[in-house]
């Protein structure tokens, strides 16, 4: 029997559906998984015409952060810095650093390191059966994949640290009241309303959106003026690009905009 994929890429016209294929596992992280979305990114990154990503699970759950049973042999020590560095820290530089939107739809259960990569996309959508937790604790570890980073910012340090102390599990309507993720939806329409989006994002400025990604990052530890100086830089780059024009054109000859997303 051929082996299913960990990570199926299926592509849409404008925009590429990312899914964590390990469903009997809740889509737990292993190293095939880690080499299946490196590629993955790496694809959508290099292809022009792939304006927009959406990240979601196979089967009832989203993802259960690292997949446990790769690291029972612990005869050895295990230096789980480097594991991070050569993994999940790859994969949150790389889904921040794309230049294109990345759309979450957190479809079930996300719990450790699967929670917070989900929290590292740019728009998070969340099922209502959703549960979201840093189970890190549990195991005696600390939140990482950018949870740390994540956590307080989305949902201040009360909430973070009990999440993160505590490890229970947040709804996904919890969730969307908290600020954690953008929306919640019932679980049949998750999936409808995530690839319409996705799908609508792909025809948007695309150049834009990559500078936008760039300035919400960034105004997280500017000051005010840093933040100007960067909306300065950042829209004369914006101003330059062809989208621009078309957006301004369309408008005064009252038509819908086509967005090329060329730089
Ligand atoms: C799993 C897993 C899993 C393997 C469910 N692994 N099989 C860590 C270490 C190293 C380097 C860097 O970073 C990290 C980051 C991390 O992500 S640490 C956190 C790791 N994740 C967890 O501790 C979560 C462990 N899982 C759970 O607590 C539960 O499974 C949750 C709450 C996610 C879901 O509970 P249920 O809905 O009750 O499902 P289940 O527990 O029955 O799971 C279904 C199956 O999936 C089951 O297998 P089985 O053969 O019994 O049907 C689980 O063993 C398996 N599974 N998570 N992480």
């Amino acid at each position: 029997m051929a082996l299913e994929s960990a990570v199926i890429v299926k592509k849409h016209h404008g925009w590429h559906e990312v899914t964590l294929n390990r469903p009997e596992r809740l889509n737990a992280f292993t190293t095939a998984m880690h080499k299946g979305l490196a590629d993955a990114f790496a694809g959508i990154e290099a292809d022009a015409s792939c304006r927009a990503v959406l990240l979601t699970g196979a089967g009832r759950g989203f993802c259960a952060g690292q997949d446990l049973t790769e690291r029972m042999d612990r005869t050895v020590p295990v230096d789980l810095g480097a594991t991070l560095e050569a993994t999940y820290n790859r994969l949150v530089r790389t889904i921040r650093s794309l230049g294109k939107p990345v759309v979450c739809a957190v479809n079930g259960v996300a719990a450790g390191a699967g929670a917070n990569v989900a929290l590292s996309c740019d728009i998070v959508l969340a099922a209502r059966s959703a549960r979201f937790i840093e189970a890190f604790i549990k195991i005696g570890l600390v939140p990482d994949a950018g949870g740390s980073w994540y956590l307080p910012r989305l949902v201040g340090l009360a909430r973070a640290k009990a999440m993160a102390m505590l490890g229970e599990p947040v709804s996904g309507e919890e969730a969307a009241q908290w600020g954690l993720v953008w929306k919640v939806l019932d679980d049949e329409a998750l999936m409808p309303e995530a690839r319409r989006m996705t799908a609508h994002l792909a025809t948007l400025p695309t150049q834009a959106l990559a500078l936008m990604k760039q300035q919400f990052d960034a105004s997280l530890t500017n000051t005010l003026d840093q933040q100007l100086d960067l909306e300065r830089d950042l829209q004369r780059r914006a101003g330059a690009t062809p989208d621009n024009l078309e957006g301004v054109r369309a408008f005064i000859e009252k038509r819908a905009p086509n967005f090329t997303g060329r730089p």
